[in-house]
């Protein structure tokens, strides 16, 4: 085994969520608006567009989804005690198949400000930070831009939103014109902190991006086996070290934290928040194949296609499933059951079939049996919302906005209204 994790803190967030009221229900769907499907046109475009994959509902194969709740060799969970055992079994069948092992080499972080001043109109503190781990004498260092309310306009410590940006770099310049990717004017008016890095400044998002990356530093340039980590799971990783950042900043309440990230960046949050219980909220936007979608349905992308085109985001290992689905030994919905009972917030869009609505949709609904275990309501019908219809039941959230694959304003809007419920930054 290349790597433990203690199951303490799951256990004491378990016992902590389990002392807490349920939340009922209070988003229902509109009368009269039916569930969303996929759109005929839709379908028939992308299928022409992008042949020998498929986007046709009944042409999705019959599959049997491994059951959260029933342990490898087949006893069945029934308990919380249970569970973080169960949990640590699904953690490792992630690592050894999915997204790798991190190291377990002991390393050291530090911050440095690199630049600090009043923004948005005195609404918020500034700071560029330079974050250094030092591993074997070895070194690497990737930039976070961040915002933290000002005294006067938000209560404080305030809870913090670490958002993964597998597009650009920002900073505090660029960021504060509010771009749709990470809208820091709206995050900060609503009461959160909000700290942003680029994935490539971690671990470059290129085939042959490994050499110069921090997986590098750590493995002292030695190519990775077929199950150590590969970039997803360092931009996960990178997420973790800006939150250790919060965790010493007295205006930042880093107990009260969210990890979000857009496709990639959407998978990398996900993982990042099963390998990091401190996150208390994980979003993940239009992710897709190998994020939020159940890989047996095998619709739109699929781990032959993704595994061959971004051979660095996923360990080795998953290489062997392609076309072979039905004998990995998880699917997407218990990498929502290894949030559980954290909060997960889940989009899709529209015309993005390619990631799959319903599989992710449908992967979020799988985990509900393990929150109910753990205490706490999640989504758990099968017909999907209408288009632009929030769904939240208790821990978990879903919508699916109108258009494609992208993330902007609005599906920050709803998942602001998401966390505030969770995260709470009126405290
Ligand atoms: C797509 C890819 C997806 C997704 C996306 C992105 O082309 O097939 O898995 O992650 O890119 O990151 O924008």
């Amino acid at each position: 085994m290349k790597s433990a994790v203690t199951s303490t803190g799951l256990f004491v967030s378990v016992l902590f969520f389990a002392l807490e009221a349920v939340p009922q229900d209070d988003v229902d769907f509109t009368p009269g608006n039916a569930p969303w499907k996929a759109d005929a046109n839709v379908v028939a475009a992308q299928s022409s567009k992008r042949t020998g994959f498929n986007y046709v509902e009944s042409s999705v194969p019959t599959y049997t989804l491994p059951d959260p709740l029933v342990t490898r060799d087949g006893k069945e969970v029934t308990d919380a005690k249970e569970w973080s055992e169960r949990r640590q079994e699904l953690l490792e069948l992630f690592r050894k198949n999915v997204y790798g092992y991190r190291p377990t080499l002991d390393y050291n972080t530090s911050f440095e400000v690199l630049e600090q001043r009043s923004a948005l109109e005195g609404l918020a503190i500034a700071r560029l930070i330079k974050i250094t781990i030092k591993v074997q004498g070895r070194g690497y260092s990737f930039l976070t831009t961040s915002f933290i309310p000002s005294r006067s306009s938000a209560k404080m410590p305030a809870p913090v939103l670490v958002h993964i940006n597998n597009r650009y770099f920002l900073d505090i310049d660029a960021a504060e014109a509010n771009d749709p990717f990470w809208p820091v004017r709206d995050i900060v008016s609503r009461g959160y902190a909000t700290a942003s890095f680029h994935t490539s400044d971690v671990d470059p998002d290129r085939k042959d991006g490994f050499p110069s990356g921090v997986r590098a530093v750590f493995s002292d340039g030695v190519p990775p086996d077929a199950d150590d980590w590969r970039a997803l799971s360092a931009w996960g990783w990178a997420a973790s070290r800006v939150l250790d950042y919060f965790e010493q900043c007295p205006e930042v309440d880093a107990k009260r934290s969210s990890v979000s990230g857009h496709s990639r960046g959407g998978k990398a949050a996900l993982w990042a928040a099963a390998e990091d219980t401190r996150f208390r909220v994980a979003y993940s936007n239009n992710s897709g194949c190998g994020g939020a979608a159940l890989s047996r349905r095998r619709y739109g992308e699929t781990i032959a296609r993704i595994t061959e085109v971004f051979p660095h985001w996923f360990c080795g290992n998953l290489t062997q499933f392609a076309g072979r689905e039905d004998e990995l030994p998880i699917d997407q919905h218990q990498l929502f059951a290894l949030l559980a009972p954290r909060a997960a917030y889940v989009t899709s869009s529209d015309t993005d079939l390619w990631a799959d609505p319903r599989g992710e949709y449908t992967a979020l609904r799988e985990a509900a049996p393990v929150y109910a275990l753990l205490g706490r309501k999640a989504i758990s019908t099968s017909e999907m919302p209408p288009l632009n219809t929030p769904h939240v039941v208790g821990a978990t959230g879903y919508h699916i906005r109108r258009g494609g694959h992208g993330l902007g304003v609005q599906d920050w809007g709803w998942f602001m209204d998401f966390a505030d419920r969770h995260l709470e930054p009126s405290k």
